[in-house]
């Protein structure tokens, strides 16, 4: 398993036996790559570069998206709690029955959520769109596409999300998902490490000091396969520095829950590590 940790200067990776900060590296060849393991080994493998103490990647730490031109879309109602929640929150809309049917549909739901421009990282805050009362985070595990349509990564997703906005009219969806600080991803790229379906994915939020909300679900929930979210994605499109792909989120908190400025927010997926955001 290697994990890429980006900075402002360069890229730090890390395996079982050497944490290196690295020069001329660059995530878009790691993702034109046929071989992203062999890619990296060469690196890893180099004399050229010092190593550093293991610790230097703690999650004290800030670490930027580790995004370049790569795209991030997401998935949705891919775990049946996305499906009952948005039911609830768009019935008086009518468009409760929209996602009753795409959960059971043979099409996935998929949607553009951001660049790397509007990604944050590890650390850096969030935001709620001001006009939107309603306000949650969503924890997700993201895959690692490379440009020929293979997973060989993952890391942690957060999609921000309005639900006063989705909720008004499944339309407005794309002003619910994307806006400023909406995404974030981090704190790392795992490459080489295989999920298993018992993988846990948790999201603890803290209001000053004390945890507003706590949820957890596992990978096995997920009604879709990796495989079948990446084809669909990659369909009839083209990703030639490759693409992020949110996989919908499993944990919503109920009705009365809405974020609040200062809200810590802490998700955690086995394997992969902790991703913090604090909202603006
Ligand atoms: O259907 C709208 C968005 C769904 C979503 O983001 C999710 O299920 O995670
Ligand atoms: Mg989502």
């Amino acid at each position: 398993m290697i994990k890429i940790y980006r900075d402002h200067d360069d890229y730090v990776l890390q395996n079982l036996n050497r944490t290196i900060r690295v020069q001329g590296f660059s995530l878009d060849a790691l993702f034109q790559s046929t071989d992203p393991v062999a890619f990296l080994k060469h690196f890893l493998d180099s004399a050229d570069f010092e190593s550093l103490q293991p610790s230097v990647v703690s999650g004290a730490n800030p670490w930027l998206p580790p995004i370049e031109n790569q795209e991030i879309w997401a998935a949705g109602v891919t775990y049946m709690r996305s499906r009952s929640a948005r039911m609830e929150e768009s019935e008086q809309s009518g468009g409760d029955h929209f996602y009753d049917l795409v959960y059971d549909a043979q099409r996935p739901e998929l949607f553009f959520k951001s660049t790397g421009l509007r990604a944050r990282g590890h650390l850096a805050p969030v935001r709620i769109r001001q006009d939107s009362a309603w306000n949650v985070p969503e924890p997700e595990l993201t895959l690692a596409i490379n440009s020929e349509g293979h997973i060989f990564g993952y890391t942690i997703g957060n999609d921000m999300s309005s639900r006063s906005i989705e909720g008004e009219n499944p339309l407005y969806l794309p002003q619910a998902k994307i806006y400023r600080g909406s995404c974030a991803i981090g704190p790392c790229l795992v490459v080489g490490n295989t999920l298993t379906p018992e993988t846990k994915i948790s999201i603890t939020i803290t209001r000053q000091s004390k945890v507003e909300f706590q949820g957890d679900t596992s990978v096995s929930q997920l009604k879709r396969s990796f495989d079948e979210l990446a084809e669909y994605l990659y369909r009839e499109n083209e990703f030639p520095c490759g693409a992020y792909l949110m996989t919908g989120t499993g944990i919503v908190p109920d009705a009365g829950f809405t974020l609040q400025s200062g809200d810590h927010i802490q998700i955690q997926i086995a394997g992969l590590g902790v991703l913090e955001n604090e909202v603006e």
